[in-house]
C-alpha cells in the first residue's frame, strides 16, 4: 500500500480510524475472493471508504460546502451521514479515483441504496462486520456475508434500523429504499 496515502489518511482520520479502515480492507479482500468481485477494486474502495471521516468535525461541514454537496434535512441533523458522499468527492479529487463503481461504493457505504452493485454491497457489509465491531448478533451477519451478500445486508440493515429507532434517530431514505428493494428481490 502506498505509504503517502496511508500518511494522508492517518493525518485526516487518526490512528484508530485508520486501523478500522485497514481491517475493512482485509475483510473486503476476503469477501471479494469468495464472491468473485475484482479484488483490486474492493481493496481501493475499502481503503477510501471513510476518507472523509475527519477527526476535526468542523472540517466536515466546511469540506462538504467546498464540494457543493447538498445537505438535506436528514444529513443536517445527522452529520455522520455526510462522510460517505463527501468521501466519494475526496477520493475522486484528492486520490484520483475515477472508477464510478468504487466512488458509489464509498458514497453509499453508510446508508446503502436501492440497486447496489456487488462491489457496493461488499463494502457496505465489510464495514459492518470487520473484526473490531462488537454489536449484538454480529456473528450471524459475519457468517452470512460469506454465503449470501443480500441476506447479510438485509440483516445488517434491520439491526441498524432497530438501533436508529432505539436511539430516536432519523432513518435515511436510502436505507429504507435499499431494504425495501432487497426484501422484494429476495421474496
Ligand atoms: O463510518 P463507520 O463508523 O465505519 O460506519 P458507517 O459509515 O456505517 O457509519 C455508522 C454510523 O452511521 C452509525 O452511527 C449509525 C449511522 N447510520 C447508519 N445509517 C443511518 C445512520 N444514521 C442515521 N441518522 N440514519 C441512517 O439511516
Ligand atoms: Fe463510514
Ligand atoms: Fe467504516
Amino acid at each position: 500500500m502506498d505509504s503517502k496515502i496511508l500518511e494522508n489518511l492517518r493525518k485526516d482520520l487518526g490512528e484508530d480510524r485508520l486501523k478500522h479502515v485497514l481491517r475493512v480492507v482485509d475483510v473486503a479482500r476476503e469477501l471479494a475472493r469468495v464472491h468473485g468481485v475484482d479484488i483490486k477494486k474492493a481493496e481501493t474502495a475499502a481503503l477510501f471508504h471513510d476518507c472523509a471521516k475527519f477527526q476535526n468535525k468542523n472540517n466536515l461541514l466546511k469540506s462538504a460546502n467546498d464540494f457543493d454537496i447538498i445537505l438535506d434535512d436528514i444529513m443536517m441533523r445527522n452529520t455522520e451521514l455526510i462522510h460517505g458522499p463527501l468521501g466519494a468527492k475526496i477520493a475522486e479529487t484528492k486520490y484520483k479515483i475515477k472508477d464510478e463503481d468504487i466512488l458509489k461504493a464509498i458514497a453509499y457505504h453508510t446508508t446503502g441504496r436501492k440497486n447496489m452493485s456487488k462491489l457496493e454491497k461488499l463494502i457496505y457489509i465489510a464495514d459492518y462486520i470487520e473484526p473490531g465491531r462488537k454489536f449484538e448478533g454480529i456473528e450471524r451477519v459475519r457468517k452470512l456475508a460469506f454465503e449470501d451478500l443480500d441476506k447479510s445486508i438485509l440483516l445488517a440493515m434491520d439491526q441498524t434500523i432497530i438501533f436508529l429507532i432505539k436511539n430516536d434517530k432519523l432513518i435515511s431514505i436510502d436505507t429504507l429504499d435499499a431494504r425495501n428493494h432487497l426484501l422484494m428481490e429476495l421474496n
